[in-house]
Formats: structure tokens, sequence, C-alpha cells
């Protein structure tokens, strides 16, 4: 697999409770390690730009509006496997399902409210680092 980048951003619900440095331990734990880091509020614009893909899915309006409510997390993670890796240390995406010691399980409040996004493949990390990070802003780790 080799070392790969992934986008990570810990949702405003997860920053709301202070839980930032509990997530980030949680993937130092498990070998990721933040290449780039940017704490901000997301415009609807970007939002839905990074959304793209569920723009038709009937909860779209309600994702835009909880994830431009507060501030979020963005990074660059990077690691052996690191696109599958993060998703493993995510959970799955309904926090009720996630496995037990996983970021959602601990952190995730709903479905929609579920403490973290990660990129599903390196293709869709590329996009999403490219939406949010300049090329220099990421580091080589
Ligand atoms: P994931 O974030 O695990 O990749 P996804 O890409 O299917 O999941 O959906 C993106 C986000 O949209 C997800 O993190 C939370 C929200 N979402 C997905 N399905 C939902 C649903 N049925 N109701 C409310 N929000 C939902
Ligand atoms: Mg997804």
């Amino acid at each position: 697999m080799g070392i790969e980048r992934t986008f990570s951003i810990i949702k405003p619900n997860a920053v709301k409770k202070n839980a930032i440095g509990d997530i980030i331990h949680t993937f130092e734990s498990k070998g990721l390690r933040v290449a780039a880091a940017k704490l901000t509020i997301l415009s609807k614009e970007k939002c839905e730009l990074f959304y793209a893909e569920h723009k038709e899915r009937p909860f779209f309006g309600e994702l835009v509006s909880f994830m431009t409510s507060g501030p979020v997390l963005l990074m660059c993670l990077t690691g052996e496997g690191a696109v599958l890796k993060n998703r493993e240390i995510m959970g799955a995406t309904d926090p009720k399902k996630a496995d037990a010691g996983t970021i959602r399980a601990k952190h995730g409040d709903s479905m929609g409210e579920n403490a973290v996004h990660g990129s599903d493949s390196l293709a869709s990390a590329e996009r999403e680092l490219a939406i949010f990070f300049d090329k220099h802003e990421l580091v080589n780790l």
C-alpha cells in the first residue's frame, strides 16, 4: 500500500465538545501523522463543493447547515495505508453502528453529527485536499 495522504475533518459537534485533542491522539496512537491542519468555519459554497456527490440526497441541506454551523479542524493525515486506516479508526457512518473504540462510537452524536469526515479513496483524498489546502501547506513527513 505504501505511505498515503488522506483528508480528515473534525466536525463542529466534536470541536464544540473540546474533543480535538482526544481525536488527534487516537489518530497518532494508531500510526497516522498530522501533515497539515487548519481551524476554520466552512463557507456554504466550499462545503457544497466538497459534498457535491451528495447534492441530490434528502439530507444535503441539513448536512451543509451542520457543517457550516461552527469551527471545524481540516487536516491532512499521512501514514501507511492512510486512507483505509483512517476509515477504520473513524468507524461506521452511523455512530450507533460504529465499532467500540472508534472515534464515531465515542464522539458521534447522530448519523449527521458523526464527529469526523475521512476520504473514502485515494482519488477522493486528492480532490478533497486540493479544495482546502495549497500544495505548499502539505508537509512531507
Ligand atoms: P461517510 O462520512 O461515512 O463517508 P457518506 O459519504 O455516506 O458517509 O455521507 C457523508 C455524510 O453525510 C455523513 O458523514 C453524514 C451525512 N449523512 C449520510 N447519510 C445520512 C443520513 N441518512 N441522514 C443524515 N445524514 C447523513
Ligand atoms: Mg463519504
